[in-house]
């Protein structure tokens, strides 16, 4: 991979990143999207390199790793890895998902903590950047050993969180059960009963809403830009890979919008059913049954299972006209962009994070097909737990529909930010140049006014 960038500073700033953070492939690919396409703002913003901003942003603040130890169903000890990266506090709380999956590295989150920092600043809410998670796999484990892990993570994680400095939240393999787990643990050392943690279910203030966040904010903000170019979901086919939280109500809601979701994926392989997905089947096998995608053709006999996952006949090769990769980092490489083009796809919208390559997204950019990226069009999950960190600060709750319309309030908010601000530096359209320009300049105005820390 080449990380150079044409302008010499930001050049410079990229290789010292490299020198500094050796091994952290994931990393180096979130911070050489960012400072590439920050580069038409340079000029008109002298403050970023006479106050340092960018050397400074690119480092966490803190970076936690620690043992996990707990006990399994055969009486053995198990040892995790846990982490939590404090990447930027300056508009708020630190804020970001606890990732449970077994690529967990220090690399992987801390592009996501990377990330998390724009994405919170493009919320208009005021929350600073922060990832944690563990190479824990919850998959195949009892309830009895997820809580134990859970608790174990905690009791090392407790110390360095809490309401006002660093509220986690799900993401891979963290949901309401762990998340659950995680709170109970807190309360219990802390002795504090407070909005440490979101995405707590309802009975324990949870917000209504936060578990259809993701998908939603995501078709939302692909709304805003359908109705900028005259245009609708009514009609539409969509391929979403991923069948977990982000993809199952991406799937309800570009479906209430009258588009037809032709594909849901899992790690393994990706089902087909061209009559359009039966998602009551989907939230059936996932969230009640923990079961695998495949067990849809249980549901929907005449549904296609094909187990590959983005290879030749990966995913990627439906046709459709809005792609929503909704499962992890680099699912959607250059061959797929190529496929996807091949079949007259128009938009592909980021539901993960970071989920499509930078060799990709060139290609997409290129061939005039919308991209839109992750920290601005899946900002909304993390916009709802900031509505639930308010919710729980007023020890309130709103209905579905209050929080629901502040949610579509927020994500058109950032449509038209990242919009105006490509069109302002003369890139319209260019969606990754007016996320990164547009949360960098609130962070950075932020760290300005607040000295040198
Ligand atoms: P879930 O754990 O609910 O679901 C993850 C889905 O992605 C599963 O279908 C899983 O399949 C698939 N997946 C995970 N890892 C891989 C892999 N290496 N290759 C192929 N498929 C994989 O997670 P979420 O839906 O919450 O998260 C999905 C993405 O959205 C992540 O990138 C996350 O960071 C991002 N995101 C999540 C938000 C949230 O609020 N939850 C907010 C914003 C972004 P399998 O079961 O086989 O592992
Ligand atoms: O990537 C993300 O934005 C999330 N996993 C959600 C984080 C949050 O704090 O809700």
């Amino acid at each position: 991979m080449d990380y150079t960038i044409n302008h010499p500073y930001l050049n410079g700033l990229m290789q010292d990143v490299m020198k500094k953070n050796p091994n952290e492939p994931e990393f180096f690919q979130a911070v050489h999207e960012f400072l590439s396409s920050i580069e038409p703002a340079m000029a008109t913003h002298p403050e970023l390199i006479e106050k340092q901003v960018l050397e400074r942003i690119v480092e966490p603040e803190r970076q936690v790793m620690f043992r996990v130890a707990w006990v399994d169903d055969n009486g053995k000890i198990q040892v995790n890895r846990g982490y939590r990266i404090q990447f930027n506090s300056a508009i708020g709380p630190y804020k970001g998902g606890i990732r449970l999956h077994p690529s967990v590295n220090l690399s992987i989150l801390k592009f996501l903590g990377f990330e998390q920092i724009f994405k919170n600043s493009l919320t208009t809410l005021p929350m600073g950047g922060a990832k944690g998670g563990s190479d824990f796999d919850p998959k195949g484990k009892s309830d009895n050993e997820v809580q134990a892990f859970c608790q174990s993570f905690m009791r090392e994680l407790y110390r360095h969180i809490g309401p006002d400095c660093d509220v986690p939240a799900g993401d891979i393999g963290t949901g309401a059960r762990e998340i659950g787990f995680m709170f109970g643990q807190y309360k219990k050392i802390v002795n504090e009963f407070s909005g440490v943690l979101t995405g707590k279910k309802l009975s324990f203030g949870g917000s209504l809403a936060r578990t259809e966040a993701t998908g939603y904010g995501l078709c939302y903000f692909v709304d805003c830009l359908l109705a900028k170019k005259q245009d609708s979901f009514a009609g539409k086919t969509v391929v979403i890979s991923g069948s977990g939280n982000v993809a199952i109500y991406a799937t309800e809601k570009a479906t209430q919008l009258g588009a037809k979701v032709v594909a849901l994926s899992d790690s393994n392989g990706y089902i087909y059913d061209e009559n359009g997905i039966n998602l009551d089947a989907v939230k059936e096998i996932k969230e009640v049954k923990r079961g695998r995608i495949k067990d849809y053709l249980n549901y929907v006999p005449t549904a296609k299972y094909t187990e590959d996952v983005n290879g030749s006949k990966g995913i990627w090769t439906i046709p459709c006209d809005i792609a929503l990769p909704c499962a992890t980092q680099n699912e959607l490489n250059l061959e797929s962009a190529k496929a996807l083009a091949a079949n007259g796809c128009k938009i592909v919208a980021e539901g993960a994070n970071m989920p499509t390559t930078p060799d990709a997204i060139a290609f997409l950019q290129e061939n005039k097909i919308y991209f839109c990226p992750g920290k601005a069009a899946n900002a909304g999950g993390v916009a709802t737990s900031g509505l639930e960190m308010c919710q729980n600060s007023a020890r309130y709750s709103w209905t579905f529909e209050e929080v629901d319309a502040k949610l579509k309030g927020i994500m058109t908010d950032i449509f038209n930010n990242v919009d105006t601000t490509a069109t302002a530096v003369g890139c319209e359209d260019n969606f990754v140049v007016g996320a990164n320009i547009a949360g960098l300049l609130k962070v950075s105005d932020a760290m300005i006014a607040q000295g040198c820390i």
